[in-house]
C-alpha cells in the first residue's frame, strides 16, 4: 500500500477534514483529507489511489463502529473527511475515469421518518466506493420500483425503525422482485432481524453500516 493511501485512510478514519481543522487534537496543523486529495491529484497521482485511501479509512472506522469501539460522532467526522476528499474526485467519477463499485438505492420505507441510521449507512456505503442514490424518508414502494427501473443492476437498501413501518418492507421487496427479480435487496434498522429478512425474501440483513458494505461487496462479486 502506498504512503499516500495510508495517509488519506488515517485522515478519514480520524475525521481530519483539512489542515485548518483543530479536530482531532493530535493531528492539529497537519494536512487533512482535503489537501491530501487535492495536492495528490495536482501532482498527477491517479484518482483511484485517492479513492483507495477513502475506502480503506471508511472501512476501518466502519468496522470499529460495528465493534462498538467508536460511536456516531466519530462516524460523522469520518464521513465529513471522506466528503472533503471525494469532492476532488467528483469530476473523475463524472467522466468515468474512476468507476464506482455499483449503485445503491436507499431510503426509509413508507411511513418511517427516522433517517439518522439510514444516513449513516448511506455515508459508509459511499465511502465503500458505491454511488448512493438516497431517496430520503417515507419512500413509497412505487418510488423504489421506479428508481430500480431507472438504474438497472442497482442494489436496494431499505431502512425502518418502527415495528409499524417495517411491515412495509415486505410489500416493497415483493413488488421490486416481481418486476425486477434479479434485484438484490438489503434491509436494516433497529427492529429488523435476519429472520425477518428471510421471511420477506430480502437478500440480506445488516445490523450496522459496515455490514451493509460487506453484503454489497458480496452482491457485486
Ligand atoms: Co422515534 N421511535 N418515533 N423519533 N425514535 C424510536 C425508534 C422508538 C424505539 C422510541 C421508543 O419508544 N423507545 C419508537 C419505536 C417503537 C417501536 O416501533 N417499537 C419510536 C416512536 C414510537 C416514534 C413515533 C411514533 C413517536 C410519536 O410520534 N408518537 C414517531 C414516528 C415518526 C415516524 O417515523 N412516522 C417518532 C419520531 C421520532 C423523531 C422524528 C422525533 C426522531 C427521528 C429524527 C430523525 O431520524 N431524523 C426520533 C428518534 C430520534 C428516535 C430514537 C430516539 C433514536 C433513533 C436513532 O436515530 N437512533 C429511537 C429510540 C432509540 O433508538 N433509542 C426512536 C440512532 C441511529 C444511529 O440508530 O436508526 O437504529 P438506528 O440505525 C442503526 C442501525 O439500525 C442500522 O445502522 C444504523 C447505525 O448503526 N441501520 C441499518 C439502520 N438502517 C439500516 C439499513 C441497512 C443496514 C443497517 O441496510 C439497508
Amino acid at each position: 500500500m502506498s504512503e499516500l493511501v495510508e495517509k488519506i485512510a488515517v485522515c478519514i478514519e480520524r475525521g481530519k477534514v483539512n489542515q485548518a481543522a483543530s479536530y482531532p487534537q493530535e493531528l492539529k496543523g497537519q494536512e487533512g483529507a482535503d489537501e491530501l486529495a487535492k495536492n495528490a491529484l495536482a501532482a498527477g497521482e491517479a484518482p483511484d489511489t485517492i479513492l483507495q485511501g477513502c475506502v480503506l479509512g471508511m472501512q476501518r472506522i466502519g468496522e470499529k463502529f460495528s465493534q462498538n469501539k467508536v460511536f456516531v460522532p466519530d462516524l460523522l467526522m469520518a464521513a465529513k473527511a471522506m466528503n472533503a476528499a471525494m469532492a476532488h474526485l467528483k469530476p473523475y467519477f463524472k467522466s468515468g475515469v474512476v468507476k464506482r463499485r455499483g449503485q445503491f438505492v436507499v431510503g426509509t420505507v413508507a411511513g418511517d421518518l427516522h433517517d439518522i441510521g439510514k444516513n449513516l449507512v448511506a455515508m459508509v456505503v459511499e465511502g465503500g466506493g458505491w454511488e448512493v442514490i438516497d431517496l430520503g424518508v417515507d419512500v413509497p414502494t412505487e418510488k423504489f420500483v421506479e428508481t430500480v427501473a431507472a438504474h438497472p443492476g442497482c442494489v436496494v437498501g431499505l431502512s425502518a425503525l418502527l415495528t409499524t413501518t417495517m411491515v412495509n418492507m415486505e410489500k416493497t421487496v415483493s413488488e421490486i422482485k416481481m418486476k425486477f427479480p434479479s434485484t438484490r435487496i438489503l434491509i436494516g434498522g433497529a427492529p429488523v432481524t435476519q429472520a425477518y429478512a428471510s421471511k420477506i425474501d430480502a437478500d440480506g440483513y445488516s445490523p450496522d453500516p459496515q455490514g451493509a458494505v460487506n453484503l454489497l461487496s458480496q452482491a457485486a462479486a
